[in-house]
């Protein structure tokens, strides 16, 4: 559906509006009592949040690139149904096809003048077929409020259990990432990308970034705390029916090298993910429903 479309059939003035971008991209833009939302349709990807007299909670990057199939830099891609490179098919698209894949809106809900929901749905004609035939249903939904709270939920369609990873790949944007701590991972085990994928215990209470860092934490507890001492503020990140958590920044060198990214803008942005990848995967029964969810909110830091 065209901007037009959508916005005569789900369109709220002053609230929700759809815009189409420079490349034919189509976004919902939302203006909810200050609260600011922004959400393409392509790959169903929120890339803005924002409360009133705060700063941006989401990054996306200045350089990001908004065109059809292209993964955009930044907010919340939904990783699905693989987490990284594809274990067998080399071709396969690193991170799954959903963030790439034209989703359909199928529903808007509103509660009073500060909620807003946006249902969303993808499914196996939709994109994928050629790396993973497996019959699904994706459902995504989407409520902008004082928090942000996001559900994916997969529907196995097949006589025949599946299996497969899943991320919500937020982009988180900060003072400096030298001036974070993400608390909540303490005790667990994390798989380090940056070592050949080797198995580490989380001794340390936090979480610091002070190089490259990229680790997928396996099996770990539903909440936890990005604080930032250069904003004052903590961003909390709870979540439901999701095992992992992912922390990543690029550093320097890969950071000025990314096309998309560049210097200084990944001193500005950590990504704290919610998902189930590696151990965690998901193994869905036939017929099976499973849900994801993750609700972020920010306070006032120390
Ligand atoms: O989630 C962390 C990660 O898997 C990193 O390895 C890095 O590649 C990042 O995702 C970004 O991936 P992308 O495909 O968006 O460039």
């Amino acid at each position: 559906m065209r901007a037009k479309e959508l916005t005569a059939e789900f369109g709220i003035a002053g609230v929700l509006d759809f815009i189409e971008t420079e490349h034919g991209l189509v976004k919902a833009a939302i203006s909810l009592g200050g609260i600011a939302g922004e959400l393409y349709l392509q790959g169903a990807q929120v890339t803005a949040w924002r409360l009133p007299g705060e700063r941006p909670v989401l990054f996306t990057s200045p350089k990001a690139v908004f065109v059809p199939g292209k993964a955009i830099r930044g907010g919340i891609p939904i990783v699905f149904p693989w987490f990284g490179p594809h274990r067998h098919a080399p071709t396969a698209p690193q991170h799954g096809f959903a963030r790439t894949a034209p989703w359909h809106l199928d529903g808007v809900e509103t509660a009073g003048a500060e909620r807003l929901t946006l249902t969303l749905s993808l499914g196996n004609g939709d994109a994928g077929r050629q790396f993973w035939p497996e019959p699904f249903r994706a459902i995504y939904s989407v409520t902008f409020a004082r928090a942000l709270s996001l559900r994916l939920t997969v529907q196995n369609r097949a006589t025949h259990p599946i299996t497969f990873e899943e991320a919500l790949h937020c982009y988180f944007a900060i003072s400096d990432v030298t001036s974070v701590a993400i608390s909540g991972l303490a005790g667990t085990t994390y798989v380090d990308k940056i070592q050949a994928s080797r198995r580490k215990p989380q001794t340390a209470a936090l979480v610091t970034v002070g190089a490259e860092t990229d680790r997928v934490y396996l099996d770990t507890p539903t909440r936890c705390v990005i604080e930032d001492r250069g904003w004052r503020r903590r961003v909390v990140i709870k979540k439901n029916g999701a095992a992992s958590t992912v922390v990543w920044n690029p550093w320097a060198e890969k950071g000025a090298a990314m096309a998309d990214l560049g210097d200084p803008a990944w001193r500005g942005m950590v990504c704290v993910e919610t998902g189930n990848i590696a151990d965690d995967e998901v193994r869905l029964a036939a017929r099976g429903e499973h849900q994801m969810s993750t609700v972020i909110s920010v306070d006032a830091g120390t």
